[in-house]
């Protein structure tokens, strides 16, 4: 019975040296023993040149959309947690040009004292456009947005009436305290989630050739804005560099 135990004892040694090294593994990837989380946002046809969108934004054909894919599988293997954002309007959205009699496309209107750019319709719930391109395995979570037809919501963490999503919370919930943002449109939805996700306390990093913006002056703009809020921008995807941030 002695010699059993003694055996029992040996073999959970080996165990745990044998998995120790695959924790510490694992480990590389963590912020002070926390994970690090990613938000890939509004990845949809409607916003690509690649699925013809209503509001496709420049370089967002296949090459784009693989880098994107590409870069998100990367960091899934390497245990980053995926979670997605998915602008999902209803069809009477506040932010369509055709629900404002007379206005035109791209033009600023005021609503409710606020400035408001009016879109082609897009992103419609259930409609083939409004996917998300990326492998959708990838994601633990996909926060819709916009659902709300009185409110517009760039930011995946709450709408321009005030109403949060549950984004937050579940990335907590993860113990995560970093994020890695990147998707379309650097100069709306990117710039207004990666501000959120820097207001809701976490470190916030950008990644400049996995967005693609709107115009070229409000995407200089974002950067800038970002980076006055303490977001980090890095150029290309670098896992020494966001581990170290
Ligand atoms: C977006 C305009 C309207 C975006 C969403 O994803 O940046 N832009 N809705
Ligand atoms: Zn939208």
């Amino acid at each position: 019975m002695k010699k059993r135990r003694h055996l029992l004892g040996v073999f959970l040694g080996l165990l745990a040296i044998t998995l120790l090294p695959s924790f510490a593994g694992a480990c590389a990837d963590c912020a002070a023993f926390g994970k690090i989380g990613v938000i890939v946002v509004d990845m949809q046809g409607d916003f690509t040149t690649l699925k013809k969108g209503s509001l496709a934004v420049n370089g967002t054909d296949e090459a784009f959309v693989k880098k994107v894919e590409k870069a998100t599988q990367e960091l899934a293997k390497h245990g980053f947690v995926i979670f997605g954002t998915q602008d999902w309007h209803p069809a009477d959205h506040v932010s369509f040009f055709i629900n404002h009699g007379g206005k035109k496309p791209f033009e600023l209107i005021q609503v409710n004292g606020k400035p408001q750019v009016l879109w082609p319709p897009h992103c419609i719930q259930g409609t083939e456009n409004a996917r998300v391109l990326v492998d959708n395995n990838l994601f633990l979570a996909i926060v819709k947005k916009g659902q709300d037809s009185r409110f517009d919501s760039y930011s995946g963490f709450q709408d321009d009436g005030g109403a949060i999503t549950e984004m937050a919370k579940i990335i907590k919930r993860n113990g995560i305290q970093k994020v890695v943002v990147y998707g379309i449109a650097t100069d709306y939805c990117v710039k207004a989630t990666a501000l959120d996700a820097k207001k809701a306390g976490f470190k916030v990093i950008v990644v400049e050739d996995l967005c693609k913006g709107v115009a070229p002056d409000t995407t200089k703009k974002a950067f800038e804005e970002m980076a006055a809020a303490g977001v980090k921008t890095i150029k290309t995807l670098d896992l020494k560099e966001i581990r170290d941030f």
